[in-house]
């Protein structure tokens, strides 16, 4: 009985550790970098998101302490004008990613506040209530020197 209570609490000890692993973000960022202009001019940050988990990771918000607001935006063309609109999440699939670049989904950054060459942090926010914590490089129109 006492031996049966011992790998009882053997199991537990090496379980509690995986269930609080599986809360942690499964998404990596990668090529992420802001498209700077001018302090009147929104930003534009550029990334890409690889998601290893086996459920879709929803991305529903993202901050910076160097933006005065840092939202969800998408790039449209129609009928040969170049739109961009508010979404209010982006999914990045299960074992997929899912790309932010000019043109397509990107951040928008309102009210820059930073200088070329400086790198940012920036903070993404999951559905499932996770955080993804990293920082952008600050280039120029043309990016990546
Ligand atoms: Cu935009």
């Amino acid at each position: 009985m006492r031996r049966l209570y011992g790998v009882f609490l053997a199991c537990l000890l090496v379980s509690s550790p995986l269930a609080a692993m599986a809360e942690t973000p499964n998404v990596t960022v990668n090529k992420a970098w802001m498209r700077y202009l001018l302090p009147d001019i929104p930003a534009g940050g550029y990334m890409v998101l690889h998601n290893s988990g086996d459920a879709d990771a929803v991305l529903t918000g993202a901050s910076s302490p160097a933006c005065g607001k840092l939202m969800l935006h998408k790039s449209e063309d129609s009928s040969g004008m170049s739109m961009m609109k508010d979404v209010p999440n982006v999914t990045v699939p299960a074992h997929g990613k899912a790309s932010f670049s000019p043109g397509g989904y990107h951040l928008m950054c309102m009210q820059p506040k930073m200088k070329l060459g400086e790198k940012v942090p920036v903070t993404l926010s999951f559905q499932d209530g996770s955080k993804v914590m990293f920082t952008m490089p600050v280039y120029g129109p043309s990016g990546a020197p």
